[in-house]
């Protein structure tokens, strides 16, 4: 029995230096993809970013009752691993932007983590941050014409998050012109208006946000612990978009 444990101990540990090296090894970006025009749809170009392996094992089932909880859909999720965007925002224009937060040193990680285009969710590639109703803010350096964000907050674990509210903005403090693109905090307890969006389980396929071309230099991110534990993490944002004219 003893030599067995020791095995099955051997063996996690192989495993974890493994996912550890993965980490950074990764160059690939998310907005490497097709670009190769759409058949029949003028301008616009597919984007299929590169998604990390899923991290845990098993039909995802929270625990408790979510309110507004989305079906899992696997369909719809495999229909849109590839996107399409008007061409010249097949860019992931986040990557390697500055991130500033409502908590500046993160429990764990870094916040140059969130831009790196890195979206591998391994141990040491994300950030985790002060528990309650915590924002992350990525600065794209002028006004873009944001038409796609894809994020991913931690899914090694199942896990819901609570109160994602994703907003754009050309004003750092998001005092004035933000534009909400998803809210899905159903009883404005975090008191930035009620969201009718789903809540969702997340996987390593990761959240696609649709933002309709809104203009903004600032996304601005927030969340509100999970269901796992009061913490907020983030694994990667990628935006996809164009220097406004
Ligand atoms: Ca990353
Ligand atoms: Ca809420």
């Amino acid at each position: 029995m003893k030599l067995k444990t020791n095995l099955i101990l051997l063996g996690s540990i192989i495993a974890t230096s493994l996912t550890l090296s993965s980490c950074g090894d990764a160059k690939k970006t998310p907005e490497a993809g097709n670009t190769a025009p759409a058949m029949p749809a003028g301008d616009l170009v597919d984007v299929t970013p590169t998604y990390p392996k899923p991290m845990f094992i098993g039909t995802p089932v929270p625990t408790g009752d979510i309110p507004n909880l989305e079906k899992p859909d696997p369909e719809a999720v495999k229909a849109r691993l590839t996107f399409k965007v008007p061409k010249g925002a097949e860019q992931n224009v986040a990557k390697g932007k500055p991130v500033t937060s409502s908590d500046p040193l993160p429990i764990i990680g870094t916040l140059d983590l969130i831009t790196d285009g890195d979206p591998d969710g391994a141990d040491g590639c994300y950030v985790e941050l002060a528990p309650g109703h915590q924002w992350v803010q990525i600065d794209l350096g002028a006004s873009h014409d944001i038409w796609k964000i894809l994020l991913w907050h931690f899914h090694k674990q199942t896990s819901i998050y609570f109160d994602n509210n994703i907003q754009i903005s050309d004003d750092k403090d998001f005092k004035t012109g933000v534009t909400t693109l998803y809210n899905n905090d159903h009883d404005d307890s975090s008191k930035l208006g009620k969201g009718e969006q789903k809540a969702y389980v997340e996987t390593n396929h990761g959240r696609l946000i649709e933002a309709k071309g809104t203009k903004g230099r600032y996304v601005r991110l927030y969340s509100n612990g999970n269901t796992a534990n009061e913490m907020n993490h983030y694994i990667e944002v990628a935006v996809y978009g164009s220097p406004s004219k």
